[in-house]
């Protein structure tokens, strides 16, 4: 029988730039997407973080709703500048935001509910990235990150899951690629084919992964017997397919494309060393890990943390790639060869649902990994024109339950005849919230907010129906 394991955790999950609000409240600093948002362009409604959903202020009503959908778990991000609000490691330490983040995990945990915390989703203090390049920097920027995670791991002792990155892929090529995302650097920056985009996100993810790795030394030299718990990183990426699947160079440009979005990090990680097709075709732009980086890096993951939202097919490239590629010389398409849909569209450019693509994926890195301990700390969808409708029907959000129902169903089964050791999921998201540049035109929640009306919540037809959905599939002992 299809079946996910008893100890299995569930729940929904938000980040704190996209919920909280409440920016100059109780000592907070700015952080980079304070600074991004206030650049006319670059948010598709003109929008920001400033109230989102705030969600600061209402903490007891978040966790009433989490209750109330029957949520196991809760998986959000603390924001760094409200602990440090300079961020760095001589920097002051704000009280302030530690007794909130620790009173809501309290809350959390008096509620039933098991907090699952991410150190760092996006939102790095602004005084970093204007004192020495932020993420850029490769001997500040781990140091003081791992200041923050002490901080955090000293403060906070009672939560006993910890992510230290949200989606590196993310902030590494959407922040200094596209520059779709703060800080927002572009290839525009450089005249020279080799300039600034092309060597600037591989710097950020190679110091991001350094940075990790000494949050995870920390917490297992300094906390980890006494509190328990378990730490990782969470990877994006999308199942992938060739778009002719007899062409060789397509089925090679597939799994490639997984490796320059996924294997980047977990490689890493799990052996040591970056993937040959990057280096490959990066050369020395890819930074090289020194003895100390890599004894940071290696072995630093007690489980995988998988986001995962879609699927798309591939087809390779001839040539010589750009010198600002990142996807790994190869174009991503939405229709095979034969002229088949990946799936139906969202309201995400991106995002096409494909629930076999997600059992695909999770056996492709269970087989890379060695079948390590997952959790899915992401998961969902928008919906197309799901904003334009009027809240009764938004509030009908079947295609959102469709979508969970097949994903979810295509995870138990992996779990049950692939051999896949998964044990969580987190649906994104609880809130509607600030999608990042597309502001609040896109609707990721189970929860409907209503921005225009003191920000009330109102869960759709598929906040309800995970609760069921996981009740019939986790084993009882
Ligand atoms: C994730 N892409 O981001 C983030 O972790 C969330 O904060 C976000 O709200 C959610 O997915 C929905 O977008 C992604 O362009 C953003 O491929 C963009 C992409 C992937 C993930």
């Amino acid at each position: 029988m299809v079946a996910l394991p008893s100890d299995f955790k569930w729940g929904f999950a938000t980040a704190s730039y996209q919920v909280e609000g409440a920016v100059d409240k109780d000592g907070r600093g700015p952080s980079i997407w304070d600074t991004f948002c206030a650049t006319p362009g670059k948010i598709a409604d003109g929008s920001s973080g400033v109230t989102a959903c705030d969600s600061y202020n209402r903490t007891a009503e978040d966790i009433a709703l989490l209750k109330d959908l029957g949520s196991k778990a809760y998986r959000f991000s603390l924001s760094w500048s409200r602990i440090i609000p300079k961020g760095g490691r001589n920097d002051p330490v704000n009280q302030a935001g530690i007794d909130h983040y620790r009173k809501f995990v309290d809350d959390l945990l008096e509620a039933g509910i098991t907090p699952f915390i991410t150190l760092l989703h996006w939102d790095v203090p602004d005084e970093l990235d204007r004192r020495y390049g932020g993420l850029l920097n490769r001997i500040e920027f781990p140091l003081d990150f791992e200041n923050y995670a002490r901080v955090v791991f000293k403060g906070i002792p009672r939560c006993k899951n910890w992510i230290t990155f949200n989606e590196p892929w993310c902030s590494s090529i959407l922040g200094y690629s596209t520059g779709s995302f703060a800080p927002g650097h572009t290839s525009d920056r450089s005249k020279s084919a080799v300039g600034a985009s092309s060597r600037e996100p591989w710097i950020v993810g190679h110091n991001l992964l350094v940075a990790h790795g000494r949050a995870v030394k920390a917490y297992r030299d300094d906390f980890k017997a006494e509190n328990g718990g378990e730490i990782g990183i969470v990877l994006n990426g999308d199942a992938t397919y060739p778009w002719d699947p007899k062409d060789p160079k397509d089925v090679e440009a597939a799994n490639r494309k997984i490796e320059f979005a996924i294997s980047w990090f977990a490689d890493p990680i799990y052996f040591g060393k970056y993937p040959d097709s990057m280096l490959a075709q990066l050369g020395d732009r890819l930074p090289t890990f020194t003895e100390e980086e890599k004894a940071f890096v290696q072995g630093s993951n007690d489980f995988y943390g998988m986001n995962h939202y879609t699927a798309n097919y591939v087809r390779h490239l001839d040539g010589e790639p750009p010198a600002d590629d990142f996807l790994g010389n190869l174009e991503i398409l939405f229709e095979n060869k034969r002229g088949d849909n990946i799936g139906p569209e969202t309201q995400s450019t991106w995002l096409r649902p494909c629930p076999t693509g997600f059992r695909d994926l999770l056996v492709w890195l269970s087989r890379r990994y060695g079948f390590p301990k997952m959790y899915v700390t992401e998961n969902g969808t928008s919906i197309k024109g799901e904003n334009d409708m009027p809240r009764e029907e938004i509030l009908k959000d079947d295609f959102r339950l469709k979508y969970y129902d097949d994903y979810v169903n295509a995870m138990a089964q992996a779990s049950t005849f692939d051999g896949v050791d998964v044990h969580g999921y987190f649906a994104w998201s609880l809130l509607d919230n600030f999608e990042w540049a597309e502001g609040y035109e896109t609707r990721f929640g189970v929860t409907f907010v209503d921005y225009e009306n003191g920000q009330k919540r109102y869960p759709k037809k598929s906040a309800r129906s995970l609760a069921p959905l996981f009740e019939s599939l986790i084993k009882k002992n």
